[in-house]
This record gives structure tokens, sequence and C-alpha cells, in this order.
């Protein structure tokens, strides 16, 4: 059966092309410095927003259309799992990523969600077989259900840690059973409401603990994917515990976990946490700790995750930049964590979302490896801080002075100089190789 009838395999045609269904500038085989688009990008369709949302939002029903949702319970989830083979095989997408509800109902019990999940996870694995999409990481959706009213690792429940626990030992396993490259631990309900009945320090430590468990569990099983913390500052909570990856570091390194864990970092929840997308990504590279990309965007007049497909050209370049100055994303990549607006309700629309993805983080790709091939922002950076090359400044780098010699050295010196730190000029810069890439 398929479900994508009048769509054929979506290729690159170039810049120029007039054809909708095309990529005009992702190029998969394409080498970039030394490797191809598709090896660097890595990108990947996240099974929720695509497969499973239904695009209501808080004021209105779900207005999405497509061809599976006649069919219901366990009918629907392998209808699904149909659809996304056929969407990934004619998108040529190397990734996928979901979560445990996405691809499967929830039974009454433990043990029956269990029971189905097998099935469909059987099902994928066997797509898989013939399938050049690969599982870039799963991970168990541990807030939707009102059991996780008070969270899940940080509950102030046991049973409910408890049954968290059970979901992450078989997220942990189905992982293992399709190769994930990672896993992930987004904190959807990880935080509190109010101080007035919160215990701060037990849901941290409790938190920890959870982590700790996961870790030795994939070990003993010898699951070998990546550990990913996804960072957001708040939505459900009001506080989130992974506020943003300087918070979410310092947890790892209080608890002992930074060895094992990198970050999954999200372009709208940088923003939703006051930093830039490339703030997030800089601040997690210059630590070894950027793992993957949830690659979307938010709305600039909206202060909630909007999940919008990535369109802006200058942050995909910035991102990019930072991803190629981290020489790749390992095993990560860039997960579409996005979806189509409620507007944008046809099936041919989920084409069109991942195309715009695509050729936008192509593009700044390009920008980025030609902004570091000529050198741009880096003589940029090393010209502000030569001071720190010689003299006083070189002391200080090297360890080699204290307070006495730094204030006989201030005592010495007449009016200090500063220089212009150029922001307008480099911007302009950065719009010339914007608008010159494909001249
Ligand atoms: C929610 C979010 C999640 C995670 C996975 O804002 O980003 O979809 O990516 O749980
Ligand atoms: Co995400």
């Amino acid at each position: 059966m398929t479900y994508f009838h009048n769509i054929n395999r979506i290729k690159y045609e170039g810049p120029n092309s007039t054809n909708p269904l095309a990529f005009k500038f992702y190029n998969p085989e394409e080498l970039v410095g030394e490797k191809s688009m598709e090896e660097i990008l890595r990108f990947g369709v996240a099974y929720w927003h695509t497969f499973t949302e239904s695009l209501k939002d808080p004021f209105g029903v779900g207005t999405a259309i497509r061809p599976w949702d006649r069919y219901s319970g366990l009918d629907l989830a392998k209808k699904r799992v149909e659809a996304a083979f056929e969407f990934f095989e004619k998108l040529q997408i190397p990734f996928f990523c979901f979560h445990d509800i996405d691809i499967a109902p929830e039974g009454d019990t433990l043990k029956e969600s269990n029971q189905k999940l097998d099935v469909i996870v059987a099902m994928i694995k066997d797509y898989m077989k013939d399938s050049k999409t690969k599982l870039l990481w799963n991970t168990v959706n541990n807030f939707s259900h009102p059991r996780f009213v008070h969270g899940a690792g940080s509950s102030n429940n046991a049973d409910v840690f408890a049954y968290a626990a059970a979901k992450v030992k078989k997220g942990l396993e189905i992982g293992k059973e399709l190769g994930a490259e990672n896993y992930v631990f987004w904190g959807g309900r990880e935080g509190y409401e109010t101080l007035l009945n919160t215990d701060m320090k037990l849901e941290l430590d409790n938190l920890a603990r959870f982590y700790h468990m996961a870790m030795d569990y994939a070990k003993e099983i010898g699951f070998t994917g990546q550990f990913l913390i996804e960072p957001k500052p708040k939505e459900p909570t009001s506080h989130q515990y992974d506020f943003d990856v300087a918070s979410g570091y310092a947890f790892l390194q209080h608890y002992g976990l930074d060895d094992f864990f990198k970050f999954n970092i999200e372009a709208n929840h940088a923003t939703l946490a006051g930093h830039t997308f490339e703030h997030e990504l800089h601040y997690a590279r210059i630590h070894g700790m950027l793992g993957s990309v949830d690659a979307n965007q938010g709305h600039p007049l909206l202060g909630w995750d909007t999940d919008e497909f990535p369109s802006d050209l200058y942050t995909t370049t910035l991102a990019m930049y930072e991803i190629l100055k981290n020489g790749g994303l390992g095993r990560g990549g860039l997960n579409f964590d996005a979806k189509v607006r409620r507007g944008s309700f046809e099936p041919e629309d989920l084409f069109h979302a991942h195309i715009t993805g695509m050729d936008s983080y192509a593009v700044g790709l390009k920008v980025a490896q030609k902004l570091i091939d000529d050198n741009v922002l880096e003589s940029v950076i090393e010209n502000r801080y030569n001071s720190f090359t010689k003299g006083i400044g070189k002391k200080i780098i090297d360890g080699n002075t204290d307070f006495h010699q730094l204030e006989e050295h201030a005592l010495g010196l007449g009016e200090i100089e500063n220089h212009s730190g150029q922001l307008e000029q480099i911007k302009a810069k950065i719009n010339q190789y914007l608008l010159t890439i494909y001249a």
C-alpha cells in the first residue's frame, strides 16, 4: 500500500529548478570540505511530528489530513510504519527518531504497552533491513500520561519513578534492538511549578539517580548509543531542571555524569532560554559536549515552542559554523523536531517542509564552510584577542603573573586604547557570503 501516491523520489535539481518537489541546494553527494553533504548533515525525520501529530493547538482540534488516519489502534500504528518508510525512501533521508508512544499505542498496563511495542519494533526492524534509513535516536514519553503529572525521574511519587524507569529500560532495549546511534532524555516534566510544595534537592538527587541507573542498564545490556540530555528552560513546567546547556552541564558534572552524556540541542529551546541557537551549540562545543541537534526554529513573535521547520539561512549558517568547528556531529545528526503549521494540513506539505529544512541547512553548511576556509570570523577573533599573545597578556595566559605584578603593570599604563569590535562590518561580510555562495 502507498500513502503518498503522487509524489516521486525527491531529487536534487539545483538552485534554478522550478519543481517544488525537488531539492534546490541539498545535494547529498556534493562534497563540502572532505565529506559529502549527506555525511555531514545526517538529517532525521521526527516520527511524532510527521506521522503521529494531528496539528491540534490549545484552541482547536487537529487539522492534519493523513491517509493512515482511517485506521485505529495497532492497525494505525502499523500503517504509520508503512507510511514512514515510504516517506523516508522518497526523501532519501538517512535517519529517523521516535518516542515509544509515537510508534505504538499504550495498553492498559505496562506489560500490554510493552507487548504492543514489541509488535511494532519487530515491524520497524524488518523495514529497516531494506531501507537506508537508520535510527538516530529513540526516547520514551514520560510526560504526556496523567501519571507523570508531577514529573517522572523527579516525581514526588516513588511508584512513578519506578514506572518511568521501567519505560526507559524498555526504551534502551528497543534502542539496542534497532541499532540506535543515541538515546535522548528530554525532561518533559522534570522540573517544578512552585517551591511551596517542592523538595528541589531531593528531586535533583533523584534525577541523577535515575540517569545513573539508566547508564548502568545500558552498560549491562551492551547498548552502545550515545546518551544525550536535551535542555529546555520551561514548558510544560515553569522551571525545568535542564534549563540550558550551561545549567545541564553543571548538573552532569556535579553528579558525575559528564563523561557519559552529551547534549541534544534544540534551536527553539535555546531561544526560549533567552539564548541564540549558536550560543548553545558553542557552549556545548567548547566543553566537548555537543552531541546532536533538534533542527527547528521558533517564531520571533511567539514566546513558546512553535517547532517550525528551519528556513532562516542566517541561523542555519551560524549553526553549521559551530557544527563544522566541532568537527561534525559524530554519532549525532540534525533531527527535524519540527511540525508543519496547522494550516499546512495536506500530506504533501510534509515533503515541502522537509525539503525547506534540508535545503536551508545545505545552504548554511556551504556558507559556513566558506567562512571557515576564508578564515573570516577566526581572523577577526584572533586579532581582537591579540593582547594575550604578548607581554602581560601572555603572562596571564601562561599563569606567570599575580595581582602584585598586574597592579604594577596597571600603574605604569597611560590612557588605555581599545579597538572597534567591527560588528557591522562582520555582518556585512556574512551577508556577502550568503548572497554570493551560488553566484
Ligand atoms: C519537546 C521536545 C521533545 C524532545 C524529545 O519540546 O523537543 O520532542 O525532542 O522528547
Ligand atoms: Co526536541
